[in-house]
């Protein structure tokens, strides 16, 4: 497993379509596996392959992440001392994600991105959706989504498509941002 590098903009790689997944091997299983780790270590909820610049249809997505601030919880049951995970992980996998059925009512989250480092904006969405996926074997689910595991979704889709969170404000705001982030790049 590795960290694989969180591409930014304007990386133009952002922008790219990517395309599905038709072999379910080993380097798809390694894929996942670091994108699981990046995700953990930037932190972040959610992230699409192209953000580590591979054009496929695949996400990860954890709404629990590690909590980087919160201390071990250290037991000893078992007869000797450990330490456990503070936050509980729920890792899901989405290969070649289709949204059906988005529901016409909208729900508003202030929303951030990996690759729009420290810009953060309301975006509305469809408050629910279901959506059919496959997982690492090529098995294909449906299931129904809602709140912020609907609105992550979406999010991770638009990666798919190339569209990043911030296209879907004003371009006023949308140059905000970006000069808002040129800015902290140039201090930082
Ligand atoms: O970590 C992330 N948080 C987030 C918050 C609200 C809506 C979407 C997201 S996804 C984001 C990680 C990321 O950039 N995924 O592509
Ligand atoms: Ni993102």
């Amino acid at each position: 497993m590795a960290i694989r590098e969180i591409l930014e903009v304007p990386d133009p790689r952002l922008k790219t379509v990517s395309t599905p997944v038709t072999v379910f091997d080993d380097e798809l299983k390694t894929l996942v596996a670091d994108m699981f780790e990046t995700m953990y270590d930037a932190p972040g909820i959610g992230l699409a392959a192209i953000q580590v610049g591979v054009p496929k249809r695949v996400l990860v997505i954890d709404l629990q992440p590690d909590d980087p601030d919160a201390e071990p919880e250290v037991c000893n049951h078992g007869g000797h001392e450990h330490t456990h995970q503070p936050t509980k992980r729920e890792p899901r996998v989405f290969v070649n994600p289709e949204i059906l059925d988005p529901a016409e009512e909208l729900s508003t989250y202030q929303e951030g991105c990996l690759s729009v480092p420290e810009i953060y904006a309301d975006v509305d969405r469809p408050k629910t959706c279901r959506v059919r996926y496959q997982d690492v074997e090529g098995i294909t689910y449906e299931e129904d989504l809602d709140g912020l595991l609907a609105t992550c979704i979406q999010h991770e889709m638009d990666h798919l498509e190339g569209i990043l969170f911030i296209d879907h404000l004003s371009r006023l705001k949308r140059n905000m941002a970006l000069k808002k982030l040129n800015k902290m790049r140039a201090a930082a």
